[in-house]
């Protein structure tokens, strides 16, 4: 840290188009956090950045789907989401937004300074345009049949079904996913960053100069710059965005990732401007060479921290570099894919409905299991077993023991230490050690390192109650009690300190017991924060058991969002060529009551059933014992195929076929009447 006298960190500025969800937390705003925070503790000057994307396609997208303005979208986004991160203590120095007024006016300058030093190539291209929407198509917004693998449903950025990156030109039978209709190409002229010509300090900037970055981003680095770069566009046809500052560019705005990292530098000035008193000239955190930058992100934001944003800076000759971009993986939930468009998450605000006052079981949560080298799972199980096991079984339990001893052995007041024996010593010397492990860890981003050593405090602690058990010392040996609770009131001193950065709520709630009101990095390790004498209280508890049913109640609400995805997505198949009359009298389908049902042995899917035709009975066999109980079936009716040539099935002649079809979720339903009919009747 000695080359740098600050730091300016600044976390991605989400999209305002949807509220913010686990993932976003867990990923970039709970390490972003943690970092700040410890870097304050430790006395530190840091500016914490963040604010909200405002600009880009998907959001002129939504407001023209709910017949509003994008302003008006954005407007609900940016104070939804802001509100969760106050909510959640991510405790940012400024949180503002890309449509603001100083925003447009620096970025527009920025560009406009980047025009002027003939830093950007024009150039004119064909591009798909809606003449029904009468707009140019982002190429997320046109769809058509991959040529790779022939999915219908590939987008002109890339096929998700075969992973191949495409170009909308490559699309056969492209459409406008906006107004449905066949996009044409037309020409357009845009600006462009050409970063090939940026290549080569790039090369030597990050691999040769930065080989300390996370292996996650040092190797997505690499891959990008070995496969040679290529210019990117940085203006769009677009209404909704920064108008491009040139003659001649009507219609166009700067892209949205143009525009947006540039949003760190407008939001800090608007920091800056507004209390220069207490933050400084804005310049200072941006283009000092003391100056220490470092952006937190998500995997999928790499590229445009570490190749995009540090060209266009370099480009425009005054700025800072960053001197490290410690992305994160990505979060998953239950075992899939977290998506705002599938509504698979669990969304801040609505954690808070179901949980209030918890914020720090989900801190806790996210950076025990944060996607810090690979992509990682959220399940509400692990949350259970982290907040009982961990949290209520070894902090709380740990802390309310020794304010509980204190208060019952000495009226909450801190008893005087005697001498030490070894085992104190040991301990303590133990927990001194935990310090220089979780700046360690700290430093180099590892924040789920950092909170897992930070959380040997408190095992620390619990172990060492268990062993000297001073309640039962406390008939024969008050000295001795004394000594082991005023060790215990220490360490929970310490984790009130330990813990601020990782769970400030428990940290404050905690230093509210012990009446700790100031307190500084510096002094974790120590074992005079509580002198003798001094006041504690008893203790509410610092958290809570949870219960399954709570649990399940979440699940089920993940359960019940996948069902309406299902039904929402589901697409029938096409209806199959037409057939003549003749053709369909020549299909015997009738209705008979199964008499008997059974699995038939050494066949999964198969069961075997006992058909009443009303003419003598049939054996039929069904590929449907996954989706029934043989028991469930018996009595019922169903409609079978009864003119269907008899086929062996496993040794069993089966005479027909019964008909069935998939419910929402994929289950075979058996077709039944709905009345009861007589069996062997015809279906016609
Ligand atoms: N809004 C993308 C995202 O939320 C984008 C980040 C901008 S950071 C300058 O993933
Ligand atoms: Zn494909």
């Amino acid at each position: 840290m000695e080359k740098f006298k600050r730091t300016t960190v600044t976390s991605a500025l989400p999209y305002a188009n949807g509220p913010v969800h686990i993932g976003h937390l867990a990923g970039v705003y709970i390490p972003a956090d943690i970092y700040v925070r410890y870097l304050r503790l430790k006395g530190e000057k840091v500016l914490f950045i963040g604010g909200s994307d405002e600009h880009g396609v998907p959001i002129t997208i939504k407001a023209r789907k709910e017949g509003v303005t994008p302003q008006d979208i954005v407007d609900r986004y940016h104070g939804i989401i802001k509100k969760s991160f106050e909510d959640f203590g991510i405790s940012f120095d400024v949180y503002s937004r890309t449509s603001s007024k100083t925003h447009h006016d620096v970025a527009s300058n920025f560009f406009k300074t980047l025009y002027d030093k003939g830093e950007f190539v024009e150039q004119t291209s064909e591009q798909y345009y809606d003449e029904e929407a009468k707009q140019f198509l982002a190429d997320r917004y046109i769809t058509g049949t991959c040529p790779h693998c022939k999915n219908e449903h590939a987008y002109g950025d890339q096929c998700e079904a075969c992973g191949t990156s495409l170009s909308p030109l490559d699309l056969i039978n492209p459409k406008s996913a906006i107004s449905g209709s066949i996009p044409v190409l037309k020409e357009t002229k845009h600006w462009y960053l050409p970063l090939d010509k940026h290549e080569s300090w790039l090369r030597q900037w990050i691999l040769e100069s930065h080989k300390e970055w996370k292996p996650n981003v040092y190797g997505q680095c690499k891959s990008w710059l070995d496969m040679g770069l290529q210019p990117r566009a940085v203006s769009r046809d677009l209404d909704w965005g920064i108008p491009v500052p040139v003659d001649g560019a009507e219609g166009k705005v700067l892209y949205v990732w143009f525009d947006a990292p540039i949003g760190y530098i407008s939001n800090t000035k608007e920091l800056c401007d507004g209390n220069p008193q207490e933050y400084g000239k804005w310049e200072t955190w941006w283009k000092d060479p003391e100056t220490r930058l470092l952006h937190f992100i998500g995997k999928d934001n790499i590229v445009f921290h570490c190749i995009v944003f540090p060209s266009m800076l370099k480009a425009e000759g005054s700025y800072i570099l960053p001197d490290n971009v410690p992305a994160n993986e990505f979060l998953n939930l239950e075992g899939d894919k977290i998506s705002t468009s599938r509504n698979w998450a669990v969304w801040l605000h609505e954690y808070l409905e179901d949980f209030p006052g918890k914020q720090d079981i989900l801190r806790y949560v996210l950076t025990a299991n944060a996607p810090e080298t690979k992509d990682n799972d959220f399940t509400w199980k692990d949350f259970q077993a982290r907040n009982n096991n961990e949290l209520v079984a070894i902090f709380g339990n740990f802390v309310n023991r020794t304010l509980v001893l204190t208060q019952k052995y000495f009226e909450g007041k801190v008893p005087a230490r005697g001498e030490l024996t070894d085992y104190d010593k040991e301990t303590l010397k133990e927990f001194v050690d935990v310090k220089h492990e979780v700046e360690k860890l700290l430093n180099v981003f590892r924040f789920r390192d950092a909170q897992k050593e930070a959380m040997n405090l408190a095992r620390i602690g619990n172990k060492y109650l268990a062993d000297t058990e001073p309640w039962k010392l406390a008939k024969t040996d008050m000295d001795r009690v004394a000594t082991i609770l005023n060790i215990s009131l220490q360490i929970t001193a310490n984790l009130a300190i330990a813990f601020e950065p990782f769970l400030p709520f428990t940290s404050a709630k905690l230093r509210g017991f012990i009446h700790l009101p100031k307190f500084k990095w510096s002094e974790l390790g120590s074992i005079d924060l509580l002198p003798a004498g001094h006041q504690t209280s008893t203790s509410e508890l610092l958290f809570e058991k949870i219960e399954d049913d709570v649990m399940e109640a979440q699940v089920q609400k993940l359960l019940n969002t996948k069902k309406a995805n299902e039904l929402a997505n589901y697409e029938p198949k096409p209806i199959l060529e037409n057939i003549a009359f003749d053709d369909f009298t020549k299909l015997d389908i009738r209705v008979g009551t199964v008499i008997d049902c059974q699995k038939v042995p050494k066949a999964d899917k198969l069961l075997q059933f006992k058909i009443d035709d009303g003419l003598g009975g049939r054996t039929i066999v069904s590929g449907i014992a996954q989706h029934y109980k043989p028991e469930d079936l018996i009595g019922k009716q169903v409609c079978f195929i009864a003119n269907l040539a008899p086929r062996k099935l496993k040794g069993i002649d089966s005479e027909g076929m019964i008909l069935s079809a998939e419910d929402a979720d994929g289950k075979l339903v058996v077709v039944s009447p709905t009345n009861g009919v007589k069996p062997g009747s015809e279906v016609k």
